[in-house]
């Protein structure tokens, strides 16, 4: 089967002409796909980046209807973000393949790949390897207990970016640093700028993003693409600023 793969070339161009993306994080079990449409349409008219599909349970086997959904009603690439290899879908645009780099669960960095692969190289997906690492946002998030691991010290920005380096040295594509849907704090400014200096592949930050001046916070100190699910899902009228900020 034929793969168009543009969305991680997309991806690299926009860091390469120094434009910073906006992605929205929508958890299959939080949305209604059937009253999706006019967060959808202000994603759309905020110029959203990417829209980021997952959650680290998903319970409802939604994945293809909302995807679907969201396919009929704008252009906005759609890629999973899955939390766990029961995530997947044919009909997103990309995957992100992410191995839990920050943690020692040796599942999640390797076992379950290996479950996936067959069907994965398989898939129409465009697959795009992430080293994921998940660091301390002030409080216990969902993914730091459904993935057994601990998540790197708010303050260690050296270890963090001992462990971006090495995945970019192990040839992943980019690195995602998420504090955690619902952090209590984003990623400081200092570890996203030290991380950022220290790789040249493309930096995702995201967890605890609640306000325009954290987004841009956060791609004004390095990162190239900016996540935010649980501030949206709260008011999905704060993307048009959320967007701006870190579009500006
Ligand atoms: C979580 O980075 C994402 O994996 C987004 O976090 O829901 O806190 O915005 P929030």
């Amino acid at each position: 089967m034929s793969k168009i793969k543009n969305i991680y070339a997309g991806i690299c161009k926009a860091k390469l002409n120094q434009k910073k993306q906006f992605a929205i994080l929508i958890d299959p079990d939080k949305i209604d796909a059937s009253n999706i449409g006019p967060l959808l349409e202000l994603a759309q008219n905020a110029n959203t980046d990417l829209l980021l599909i997952g959650g680290s349970l998903v319970v409802n086997d939604v994945l293809d209807e909302l995807i679907l959904k969201i396919k009929s009603s704008c252009d906005i690439p759609v890629v999973l973000f899955p939390g766990s290899s029961r995530q997947l879908s044919y009909k997103a645009d990309a995957l992100l393949f992410l191995s839990l780099i920050s943690g020692r669960n040796a599942d999640l960095l390797i076992g379950k790949h290996v479950e996936s692969a067959p069907f994965l190289k398989q898939s129409p997906l465009e697959i795009i390897s992430t080293g994921y690492m998940l660091i301390d946002g002030g409080v216990p998030t969902s993914v730091s207990y459904m993935s057994n691991s601990n998540p790197i010290p708010a303050g260690k920005d050296d270890i963090a970016v001992c462990t971006a380096m090495a995945a970019e040295l192990l040839g992943m594509k980019m690195i995602y640093m998420d504090a955690g849907s619902g952090a209590l704090n984003p990623i400081s400014a200092s570890m996203i700028s030290a991380v950022s200096t220290a790789i040249d592949i493309p930096l995702i930050v995201g967890g605890g993003i609640k306000t325009a001046e954290a987004a841009h916070r956060a791609v004004a100190s390095g990162a190239d693409i900016i996540v935010v699910g649980n501030a949206i899902e709260k008011d999905p009228s704060l993307i048009r600023e959320l967007a701006a900020a870190v579009h500006m």
